[in-house]
């Protein structure tokens, strides 16, 4: 009480913001990667089961209209983040090796928090591009996550199928040894070191497209690595390393409000689950990591629970993109699929334009404050940064974002009547019920992954609300509404309109 009397007195001598601290809520966000609308199984349309994720979703809002900025993680991961529409940032790409795309002077979410006192921390899957020259691993890697607003990073750069494959805490290589400085090269293959091209002899896992340079732990990478030998991950025992290191981090900091941000590796490949889930599912190693995937998510949770840190915690889980099976190694995730559906009734997938590409599972949970909910509002990650800035008092926002604080949190209000969805580099428009994608050169499908693009030469418009699968095309027989829907998405993309023009007169 005396300490608090202090700390109000200090705070009302410098206008600060702390004396309300401890009354603030902690916010958990738990991001999956690559995974589908109908992985879990509280959204009724997949056959795999997630008991963790579902106890929490039945708890909590589970939103049906859940939307990932973009079709594919940086971009998605980009918006999130700051708030802003990737297709804004030319660099919001998928990143192999880049240099960090959000501008160090950008607002980001743990920046607004840390204004309001908030500790903020990330571990797990960065793939938001480190440094701005080539990157040294062998020094202080810099800017990247604590540049743009976390105290605390445990991070892989890029994803379990890029080199390096090392942890990176706070800018630093996790057990780098000085004497085996560690190389990266995406380019050629200088090290004259075994490849999945040259060496398939040594391999565990093969891989069917990409994937073919660099082997570790039997698994080929996209990328050459030379070095680094006792500072790389060990594959099977990443998701545990991330739990830990998260559970870490909330011990650390659990006094003080926090912001985690907790970026599982799963579903993507290369999927190696630890030892304790292979065969858990049935459906392959795909399936496993889901299920380890949601093994952790109830340890975590367990882990607030115990430390009475639950009721003052939001939690929310969602995904980076849609659902993708084979996405470059031959890993059983076509073959032992079954009946399960990782997109549930949604056509497409990663990549896509199509309502898989970046419809997701999207949940938000506050014990004691949000009651159990299915929502059919539409909400995006974009919106966070808004919401959490309106939650915590502070008045800043990004002008993409929506607030949408009392849909997550409070079980009221109104979702978005719009947005511009993404999926590598292309955009399309959803208004209410309808979407409309306009045409696109390129391949229909992407025949690696087996995933329809959205590409096509006409305008395609689809009503949601009876076409929930977008098998009907109603360009044609509705042309004042897809009028409508091109002039709107013109306007809020603006200048973006004429590269859409340029492409579609190609
Ligand atoms: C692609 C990879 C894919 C995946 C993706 C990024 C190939 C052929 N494909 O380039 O396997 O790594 O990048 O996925 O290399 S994401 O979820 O991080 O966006
Ligand atoms: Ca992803």
């Amino acid at each position: 009480m005396k300490h608090n009397l202090f700390a109000l007195l200090l705070c009302s001598l410098f206008s600060c913001n702390t004396s309300i601290d401890e009354k603030k809520p902690n916010i958990i966000v738990i991001y999956a990667d690559d995974l589908g609308y109908g992985d879990v199984s509280s959204y009724g349309v997949g056959t795999l089961e997630t008991p963790n994720i579902d106890k929490i979703a039945n708890n909590g809002v589970r939103f049906t209209n859940g939307y990932a900025s973009s079709a594919t993680c940086s971009p998605s991961r980009y918006a999130l983040l700051t708030g802003t529409y990737p297709w804004r940032n030319k660099r919001a790409k998928i990143l192999t090796g880049a240099n960090l795309i959000i501008d160090t002077l950008e607002m980001t979410i743990p920046k607004m928090l840390k204004t309001k006192g908030y500790e903020t921390g990330i571990v797990g899957k960065w793939h938001l591009g480190l440094g701005n020259t080539k990157i040294d691993y062998n020094k202080k890697i810099s800017p990247g996550p604590n540049e743009v607003g976390f105290d605390h990073s445990f991070i892989m750069a890029d994803t379990q199928d890029r080199v390096p494959t090392v942890y990176i805490e706070n800018g630093y290589v996790v057990n780098l040894d000085p004497n085996d400085p560690i190389e990266v090269n995406f380019k050629n293959d200088d090290y004259g070191l075994p490849s999945g091209t040259k060496n398939p002899e040594l391999l565990t896992m093969k891989w069917h497209h990409g994937h073919n340079k660099a082997i570790v732990n039997g698994v080929p990478r996209i990328g050459y690595m030379k070095g680094g030998e006792k500072a790389k991950w060990s594959d099977i025992d990443m998701a545990d390393k991330f739990l830990d290191e998260a559970k870490k981090y909330i011990d650390k900091v659990k006094d003080k409000p926090f912001f985690l941000f907790y970026t599982l590796q799963q579903p993507h490949v290369p999927r190696t689950p630890h030892p304790r889930f292979v065969g858990s599912s049935g459906m392959g190693p795909r399936g496993d990591v889901i299920k380890e995937a949601d093994w952790c998510i109830g340890e975590l949770y367990n882990h607030l629970e115990e430390n009475n840190l639950l009721e003052n915690t939001i939690i929310i889980i969602s995904s980076d993109n849609g659902p993708v099976l084979n996405d470059g190694y031959y890993d059983d995730a076509v073959e032992k699929l079954g009946d399960h559906t990782p997109a549930g009734k949604l056509r497409g997938g990663k990549y896509s334009l199509f309502e898989a590409g970046t419809r997701v599972p999207f949940i938000t949970y506050w014990k004691g404050k949000t009651k159990p909910q299915v929502s059919d509002e539409i909400v995006t990650q974009i919106d966070f940064l808004n919401s959490f800035s309106t939650l915590v008092g502070s008045d800043i926002n990004s002008s993409d974002g929506v607030d949408l604080s009392d849909v997550f949190f409070n079980n009221e209000g109104d979702g978005r009547d719009e947005f511009v969805l993404e999926a590598t580099t292309r955009t399309a428009f959803r208004s209410g019920n309808w979407v409309m994608i306009p045409p696109y050169p390129g391949p229909a499908k992407n025949y690696n992954v087996d995933i329809e693009l959205g590409n096509s030469k006409e305008y395609l418009l689809f009503n949601l609300e009876s076409d929930l699968s977008q098998q009907n095309n109603l360009a044609n027989s509705n042309p004042e509404k897809l009028q409508e829907m091109i002039s709107r998405y013109q306007e809020i993309i603006g200048k973006e309109s004429s590269k859409v023009e340029q492409l579609i007169l190609e």
